[in-house]
């Protein structure tokens, strides 16, 4: 796999936990990304693969299901599709694309290893959180995210929120020692990470954004996506969590699959709860 071509800001990953690379990919790119969009959903139900989406998202109708069965107007509120980097060549070719995959190597000291993708047309409007809560690496803080901005980005239509620093706060265990979120004990996550942000006076900044800049962040990050202002204005994105390869050398091994600049997994589509 190819070798490093310019250094990484470590200065900057280890300061704020995050990295903005600004017109990584061109206007050309970005379009393309936006047009196999807007052709998925209008051959939405001719598709080869179970391709799901998370419809409605942060509503009391929120909800899972096949992508085949949406119907149109789940396209005009908050939605992301999963893991269409399985099926469709040109998404991994972002994700994994060169010029990215150096900076991810660089970051996780070794080869990264796409375990997801999400696509969202809208802000998501997530509350605050860390990834680790729901993808926990193999070994510690071996996870890097990737959010390639498809559109503009600015405070109208729900930018993510980073808090610079977050990821030096210490992981919070829970009752079973781990880190991975246990449903019962989130309002202790909370509490504790409110108190660390007091303590450490953090306050998030927007990520806003020009269509082809990507931010990447660090495992232990907190982020969120804000509000949306302007309902009509859309912030198309592709995000995507990468564990390291090695970590992963004896799991996952018949799914894993190789890339010219990385490795993804091959797996099941996660079937509609
Ligand atoms: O895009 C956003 O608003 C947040 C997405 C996010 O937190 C994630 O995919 O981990
Ligand atoms: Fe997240």
């Amino acid at each position: 796999m190819s070798n490093v071509s310019e250094p990484v800001n470590q200065q900057q990953w280890q300061q704020d936990g995050y990295l903005i690379l600004r017109g990584l990919f061109s206007p050309e790119r970005c379009a393309a990304a936006n047009a196999l969009l807007d052709e998925l959903w209008q051959q939405r139900t001719d598709l080869e693969h179970p391709i799901t989406i998370d419809a409605w998202l942060e509503s009391a109708q929120s909800r899972r299901m096949l992508f085949a069965d949406a119907p149109d107007d789940a396209r005009l509120s908050p939605y992301k599709i999963n893991d269409l980097y399985r099926d469709f060549p040109a998404i991994r070719q972002l994700i994994l694309d060169p010029s990215l995959s150096d900076v991810l190597r660089q970051l996780l000291d070794g080869n990264p290893l796409v375990c997801n993708s999400l696509n969202f047309e809208f802000g998501s409007q997530q509350a605050s959180h860390i990834d680790t809560l729901y993808m926990p690496p193999r070994v510690d803080n071996k996870l890097v995210v990737s959010w390639i901005a498809l559109d503009e980005v600015d405070d109208s239509n729900g930018p993510v929120q980073l808090y610079p620093g977050s990821h030096l706060i210490p992981p919070y265990r829970f009752s079973n020692g781990g880190i991975k979120a246990v449903g019962a004990e989130m309002d202790a996550f909370n509490n504790y990470i409110r108190e660390q942000l007091q303590q450490r006076d953090i306050k998030p900044v927007p990520f806003t954004a020009e269509p082809g800049d990507v931010l990447i962040w660090h495992a232990q990050l907190l982020h969120g996506g804000s509000a949306i202002t302007d309902a009509d204005k859309t912030r198309r994105s592709l995000v995507t969590h990468y564990f390291r390869q090695q970590d992963y050398r004896h799991h996952f091994w018949r799914l894993r699959k190789e890339h010219p600049h990385g490795y993804y997994l091959h797996r099941r589509h996660a079937p509609p709860n």
